[in-house]
């Protein structure tokens, strides 16, 4: 399936120009493969499960635009959505009724949204969230978990996953002490340490933030009990509990992770999905937290771009198929990700190498370490230079990993067996190779 590799010229040209125009040569850091090393492919165009790059190279794509193309690129319906939209006007930066259109869609899979607001990137909906939780509680502190990332607002780049642990880094330059105090971040997966911390800050802590299932550090899952008991300790303790479904919104169900766990949410954060691959995000919950948003109330939130109209069209067309084909678009993604998940998990275990598989539904992360991977430290165990190896390998025979060992990989819908076939053969090369 995946076309034979050669120079990639013109990649090579762009992004030496891109890197006159950009720091680093990109627009968001992953972009730039520091940690798996090799020259990133510039994409011209995706079709399906396919991505071509600016040489004319064909790649399975497995990172999705990290999210949100569930259904693959270029779905003929997102497409022609967006295209009708557009001809009526890109913006208008007054209310329009594709946002009560795509709002109803998403209560009707969230019914623990009884209001929302759009946004127009996950940032945006995570630092949106926990000011309305400050406020609702008239409390400072926020609880995170090592490897989560929620965007990059000041307050959330303690112990970040994604791009931060990508690069090693503990947070960033330019974030105040002051704000930085004000994050305590724990381990996820441990209940106790949360107790701890609640003890430790009691009547202090507005809200208690987590990927339900963690996409930033790698894929981990929550163990046995553990969200439950974090909405038992934070009703106890008067903290809100903000669910960050960017990455899983949508994808481990119709209703994402707050489905498929029955979790009783105080604020839930959307993204990726939400907007078809368009910049689109929301946070929304009960009515008597969101109420007090402006104008309504004192918490004031407000964006040119929210609720803009493309990305309501795409995120309706998107949610429309997910709901048309909901019967079988979830088994058929955990079909076809378990196929290649194992595959390359077995090919890597025959190699006599050792790979540890996380998945849930159509987020995966094979992690270079024995395992298990249950938290951030775990995940930081892996042999990253045996990651990068593989993802260099991976992409000289056409498919395209998330250039990160701390990146969930997703498939999508236009996935098939065929894709899956390619990627294990190619694994199973690539893994020949490291032993030889
Ligand atoms: N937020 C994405 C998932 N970790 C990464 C994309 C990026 O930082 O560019």
């Amino acid at each position: 399936m995946a076309t034979e590799m050669g120079t990639r010229t013109e990649s090579r040209r762009l992004q030496e120009r891109a890197e006159g125009l950009f720091p680093g040569g990109v627009n968001s850091p992953v972009r730039a493969f520091r940690a798996v090393g090799g020259e990133p492919p510039f994409v011209a165009r995706g079709q399906g499960a396919y991505l071509w790059d600016a040489d004319g190279r064909r790649y399975i794509d497995c990172f999705g635009s990290w999210g949100p193309m569930i259904l693959g690129h270029a779905h003929p319906a997102v497409v022609e959505a967006i295209a009708r939209a557009a001809r009526d006007s890109a913006s208008f930066g007054a209310s329009t009724a594709a946002e009560g259109d795509l709002a109803e869609r998403v209560m009707a899979v969230y019914p623990g949204i009884e209001r929302l607001r759009f946004v127009s990137s996950g940032t945006e909906a995570t630092m949106s969230a926990l000011r309305l939780a400050r406020a609702a509680t008239g409390r400072k502190r926020i609880v995170k978990f090592e490897g989560c990332y929620h965007g990059h607002a000041d307050g959330l780049l303690v112990k970040a996953g994604s791009g931060v642990a990508t690069l090693g880094i503990p947070g960033s330059a330019g974030v105040p002490e002051e704000i930085a105090s004000l994050t305590l971040a724990l381990p996820y997966n441990d209940l106790a340490a949360v107790e701890a911390a609640f003890a430790e800050y009691a009547g202090e802590i507005a809200a208690v933030i987590l990927e339900p299932v963690v996409g930033n550090a790698g894929c981990i899952l929550p163990g046995e009990g553990y969200l439950a008991g974090l909405r038992r300790v934070t009703a106890e303790q008067g903290a809100l509990l903000i669910v960050d479904e960017v990455m899983t919104g949508f994808r481990l169900a119709p209703g994402g992770a707050t489905e498929l766990y029955g979790i009783d949410a105080d604020l839930i954060t959307l993204g990726k999905i939400l907007g078809g691959g368009l910049p689109c995000g929301a946070f929304g919950g009960r009515r008597r937290w969101m109420d007090m948003l402006a104008p309504l109330g004192p918490v004031y939130q407000a964006g040119t771009l929210s609720g803009n109209p493309l990305a309501m069209a795409a995120g309706c067309a998107t949610l429309d198929d997910l709901a048309a084909r909901r019967e079988t678009i979830y088994a058929q993604l955990e079909a076809t990700t378990r196929a290649m998940a194992e595959g390359v998990a077995q090919a890597a275990r025959e190699a006599g190498l050792a790979v540890t598989l996380n998945r849930l539904g159509s987020m995966w992360t094979w992690f270079f370490t024995s395992g298990p991977v249950t938290n951030y430290d775990q995940a930081a165990r892996s042999d990253v230079s045996k990651f990068g190896a593989f993802h260099r390998g991976m992409l000289e025979r056409g498919v395209w990993l998330p250039p990160s060992q701390f990146e969930a990989a997703f498939m999508s819908a236009a996935h098939g067996l065929a894709e899956v076939d390619a990627v294990v053969s190619a694994a199973r090369a690539v893994f020949g190779q490291f032993s030889a």
